[in-house]
Order: structure tokens, then C-alpha cells, then sequence
């Protein structure tokens, strides 16, 4: 990793050194993303955190068909089920990622804590982002 990191300074010396730091930061972040989720190329994604007893955003906006990538970044196991039960998640402890094929609209929320809920709302289901 740090041969990576001091090529990608290598290439990136002409910049200034603040942006510098910042685009080999998004690389790194890319890579990260990429290697742990073997994810198809043509579905977006986009990502929930469970933080401090909430799903962040509580609303998520799509547009249209999406992967979402759900974080538990607490101290705390949570899960993530649709009210209308038709998809969940097992119960995933601190650190562990789950993701789902979002194809509609659906308020779900983690049944362990049954206040911390969450809206998903697909805003154009015919259109799809590229
Ligand atoms: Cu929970």
C-alpha cells in the first residue's frame, strides 16, 4: 500500500499539496469500496450508515433501481427490515456491511431498536442513473 501511495504522490506532485492530499484520499476510498464490495458495474449504489441509534439519511433519495449498501458503524448490533417484511437483513454487528437491491419506495427500520427507522424513496422508477 505505501508503494502505492508514494507512486500516486509521484504522480500527483504539480498539484498543490492540499489537493494532492485530497485525490489520493478518494483513490484510496475508491479502492477500498471496490474491494470489498464486488459489485456490478451497471447498478448504482449508495450507502446508510446505522450511527448513534439512526439510519444516516434517514431518507434516501433514488432514482430508480439502486444497490444500497447499509454500515453499522455503532457499538451496538442492529438489522435492517422493510415493514412489509419483504427483504431484511440478518443481524449485523459493529463494522459489517450489508447490502440490497432496492427496486421501491419502503419505510423499514431495525427491529431491535424500533425507534430508529428509515424512509427509502425511489423519486423516478423509470429513469436510471448512469
Ligand atoms: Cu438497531
Amino acid at each position: 500500500m505505501s508503494a502505492i501511495l508514494s507512486f500516486l504522490r509521484g504522480l500527483l506532485q504539480p498539484l498543490p499539496r492540499g489537493l494532492c492530499g485530497v485525490v489520493v484520499f478518494l483513490l484510496i476510498g475508491a479502492c477500498q469500496t471496490g474491494s470489498r464490495q464486488s459489485l456490478s458495474t451497471e447498478t448504482p449504489t449508495d450507502t446508510v450508515w446505522m450511527r448513534g441509534l439512526k439510519f444516516v439519511p434517514d431518507t434516501l433519495y433514488l432514482l430508480g433501481e439502486t444497490r444500497v449498501v447499509f454500515v453499522n458503524q455503532d457499538m451496538v448490533v442492529h438489522n435492517v427490515k422493510s415493514l412489509d417484511s419483504s427483504w431484511g437483513s440478518p443481524n449485523l454487528p459493529t463494522d459489517s456491511t450489508w447490502s440490497h437491491l432496492i427496486q421501491q419506495s419502503t419505510p423499514y427500520q431495525c427491529t431491535l431498536h424500533p425507534t430508529m427507522k428509515g424512509w427509502i424513496v425511489i423519486t423516478d422508477n423509470t429513469s436510471k442513473q448512469k
